[in-house]
Formats: C-alpha cells, structure tokens, sequence
C-alpha cells in the first residue's frame, strides 16, 4: 500500500548524550599572563559562542546546562585571560554554558557572596540551569580534566593553587572556584549576603555544606592545579574585621542570610559577545 507521502518531514537526528570523559582533553595546560589579550582575538578564536558567553556541544547532548558565575569590578584586564582560556577549555569539556558577570556598581564596599546570590538568581531567569559554578576573575585552571559540571556533593574545583603551593591552605578551604548544583544551593540556603569585605563568605558557604549533611567534593590534587594573575589587593574589599565571629555563627544566621532575603537593584543587563554583564547595587554594610 502507498506510503503517505506527505508525511515524510526531515526531522534532525537526536543526538547522542555527551561521553563522561571528553574525548577532546588535552590535560595539563600552559598557563600565562605575559602577553597581550584582547576581546577581539577572544572572539576570533571562539567562533561557536553566542550573544551573551554561550555554548552547547554541537555533537552532543551535556546531561547538564551551566552558568558560570563571576563576582567582578574593576577587573576587565583579568576577563580577558579568564575567557581566552575558559572557553575553549569548556568547548572541550563539551559543557552546555553561559558566563555570567555579575558587576557591582559604585565604590562602596565589595561583597563577593552577595554577588554570587545574584549571579544564581539572574541566571535562572535567563535559561534553565541545573548547575552552578562560581569563579573568581583570576583564577584559570591548568588542567582541562577539571570538568566544569555539578556532581553528587558540592564540588571544590580551586585546590591547588599556585599561590599555596599547589596544595589546599586548609581542609576546610571554599574559595577560588565552586560549583553546586541547583538543589544543593537551596538545601544551604544559598551564600551569606552579610560579609562584606574580604574573607571568611567562603568559609561560612562551606559551613553551610557541612551543617546540612552534606560533604565537600574535590579533584585529584595533581588535576584541580590553578594559576592566579597576580595583583594588588582591591579598594574598597578591606579584611572585613568581623569574620572570625561571623564564621561562628553560620548554624543561626545561614536560616535566615542568604538567598531567602537577597535584596539588590537590577541596573542594566547586556550580552556581550563572549559574556553576559549584569550590573547591580546592592547597596552598603549597615
Ligand atoms: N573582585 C573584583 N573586584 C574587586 C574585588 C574582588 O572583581 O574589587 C572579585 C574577583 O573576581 C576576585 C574575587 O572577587 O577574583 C575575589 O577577590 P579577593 O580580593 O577576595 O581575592 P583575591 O585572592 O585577592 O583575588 C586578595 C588580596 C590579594 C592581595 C595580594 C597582594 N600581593
Ligand atoms: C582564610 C579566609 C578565607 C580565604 C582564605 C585564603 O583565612 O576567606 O584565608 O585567603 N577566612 C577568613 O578570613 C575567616 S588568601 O590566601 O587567598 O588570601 O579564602
């Protein structure tokens, strides 16, 4: 019998889910600061990234999407090394992405955890992400098997850095470079929005992990190896004298600091070709 010809659409091939292991990776990378960069070459060299810093395999379906978080102001030399380096590394992870930074405007005094808050909830508004990372500007890993996804636990990518020595500084260590996936960072309430200043928000998110039953995950030391642009320390992110106490006291506070009582303005969002920028106030320590 005669087939219904009508009925004969091309429809595009499903594609296969993305291998656990890259097939791409190349390992350990050379990592340096010492030549110029521009946005422009940026883009030259990542044709694939689409308004707003982002990607999806072209070959394969990422069980996860990610957004790539960056607390960020005044920083626009040490963007340009982190995307020249981090997208072709997450091409080849063959992670699904965007890259969202999250720029706090004025010269009052900076608030890194605050800023992450606001990354999470800005980036849900734009796609539907499953997993979280939140990186510092400055940081650039020297391995691309250092996966960018989530996994069962709360990862810790920055853990061995060079400034440390290649080793963690402390066990309890949070910072540089985290990721949680979406039901993790509700389970902790999100970040603290009350440190402001350099130090400790790190060490209170990881109080957060281990106080609501879950543990730490974290690379083989020889694959979570960082390198740091070096530079001064910021204005306006003194050590915030008040984080030895604060870190105390995560057990109370984390119930009702954190992306339950998250409060900014929205100034200005735009897509660039290799990131999104999200400016925001978010106002002054009390
Ligand atoms: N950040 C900014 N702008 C700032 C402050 C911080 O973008 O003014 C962001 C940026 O992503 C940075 C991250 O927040 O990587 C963490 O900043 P930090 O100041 O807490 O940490 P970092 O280790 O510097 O980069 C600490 C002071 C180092 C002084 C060393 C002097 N030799
Ligand atoms: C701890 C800080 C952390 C900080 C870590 C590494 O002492 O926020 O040092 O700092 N905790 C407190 O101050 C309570 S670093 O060497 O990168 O400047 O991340």
């Amino acid at each position: 019998s005669a087939r219904p010809e009508t009925n004969i659409t091309p429809t595009a091939k499903p594609l296969p889910p993305c291998p656990e292991v890259p097939p791409g990776l190349v390992g350990r990378l050379l990592i340096e600061f010492s030549s110029a960069m521009t946005l422009e070459r940026v883009q030259k060299e990542n044709p694939n990234v689409t308004e707003g810093g982002k990607y999806t395999p072209p070959d394969c379906r990422a069980k996860q999407k990610v957004a790539i978080i960056i607390p960020f102001r005044h920083r626009d030399h040490h963007l340009k090394y982190w995307l020249h380096y981090l997208h072709p590394i997450l091409r080849r992870q063959k992670i699904d992405y965007g890259i969202y930074i999250i720029n706090q405007l004025g010269e009052d005094t900076f608030n890194r955890a605050k800023l992450l808050n606001i990354g999470y909830t800005e980036a849900l508004k734009d796609a539907e992400y499953d997993c979280f990372i939140f990186s510092d500007v400055d940081l650039i890993p020297m391995d691309d098997r250092n996966l960018y996804h989530c996994y069962d636990q709360p990862r810790h990518f920055a853990i061995a850095m060079d400034k440390f020595g290649f080793r963690l500084p402390y066990a309890g260590y949070f910072g540089g470079v985290s990721g949680l996936s979406r039901n993790q960072f509700l389970k902790i309430n999100g970040f603290p929005n009350e440190y402001w200043g350099w130090g400790g928000e790190d060490d209170d998110i990881y109080n957060r992990i281990t106080l609501n039953g879950m543990k730490v995950s974290r690379p083989d030391v020889r694959i979570g190896r960082y390198r740091m642009i070096k530079h001064e320390r910021d204005k306006h992110n003194e050590p915030n004298p008040q984080r030895f106490n604060k870190i105390q006291n995560t057990k109370v506070t984390m119930k009702r600091d954190g992306i339950n009582s998250l409060q900014y303005r929205l100034v200005q969002v735009t897509k660039y070709p290799l990131y999104t920028n999200v400016s925001v106030e978010i106002g002054k320590p009390p």
